[in-house]
């Protein structure tokens, strides 16, 4: 191609993946219309798959251990920022959970470890009004969710996934795992947990996907996207 727009190769994949996934969003693809009790363990429209497909924008950030920090800033009485070694001296838990990614794939039983989020939060002491959690990541991506889900017994900072320490690809050192929100709310390669008062839509809540992203409510695009088209 002669075209130089200046972003150069990387940049334009880049830019059509995004582009295409956004469209996805307002043909509302995939959409079922129909919702499904929790109970029921595939949520609607989602196939199982026995992979772990990879899915970011394109830039997997190579985050050395040594180099490192988790903070948690913001709406709290304590901010505080953890080394590895310091995260790792955190109380561990592991946790098996499902996988559910807009894109319509779900993975039955990941075996997770890392630090449970509501033991962060005991650290940090959220302040009256906090209300509202953005991760900010070492590739830019962020992604945001109300504090309650946050706050759920099975949501987990993971550093391992199956006995393994979790690849670069599927964002080690340390990615979010909200197992009962779809799993773009669940940010790779994660470097700041932000409480805020205020809610921060972030890389594709604004663009068009659904800012709650509950999967049994197939909440896959925002409010004015059509439902079940085509
Ligand atoms: N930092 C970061 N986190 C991210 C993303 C990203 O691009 N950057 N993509 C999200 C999306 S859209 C999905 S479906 C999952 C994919 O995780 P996986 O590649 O481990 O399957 O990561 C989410 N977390
Ligand atoms: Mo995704």
């Amino acid at each position: 191609m002669a075209e130089d727009d200046g972003k150069g190769v990387v940049g334009r994949i880049k830019d059509k993946l995004i582009a295409s996934k956004q469209q996805w969003a307002r043909e509302g693809r995939l959409l079922t219309g129909h919702a499904a009790p929790p109970a029921q363990r595939l949520p609607p429209g989602q196939r199982e798959v026995k992979n772990w497909p990879v899915l970011d924008l394109g830039v997997q950030p190579d985050v050395p251990r040594q180099a490192w920090t988790l903070g948690i800033d913001g709406k709290v009485a304590h901010p505080r920022q953890w080394s590895w070694a310091e995260f790792l001296d955190l109380p561990q838990v592991a946790l098996t959970t499902d996988i559910h990614c807009v894109t319509a794939w779900s993975r039955y039983d990941n075996e997770w470890e890392g630090v449970s989020a509501r033991h962060l939060l005991d650290l940090v002491q959220p302040l009256p009004g906090a209300a509202h959690v953005i991760f900010h990541a070492y590739d830019g991506y962020t992604t945001n969710v109300p504090l309650e889900r946050f706050a759920e017994a099975d949501v987990l900072l993971a550093h391992r996934w199956m006995g393994e320490p979790i690849s670069r690809e599927h964002g080690g050192p340390v990615r979010v795992v909200i197992p009962r929100l779809y799993f773009w709310k669940s940010a790779k390669w994660v470097k700041r947990i932000e409480i805020s008062e205020v809610d921060k839509p972030g890389f594709w809540e604004v663009r068009d996907y659904h800012n709650e992203a509950d999967p049994w409510k197939e909440e896959r695009y925002s409010d004015g996207v059509q439902d079940g088209a085509d």
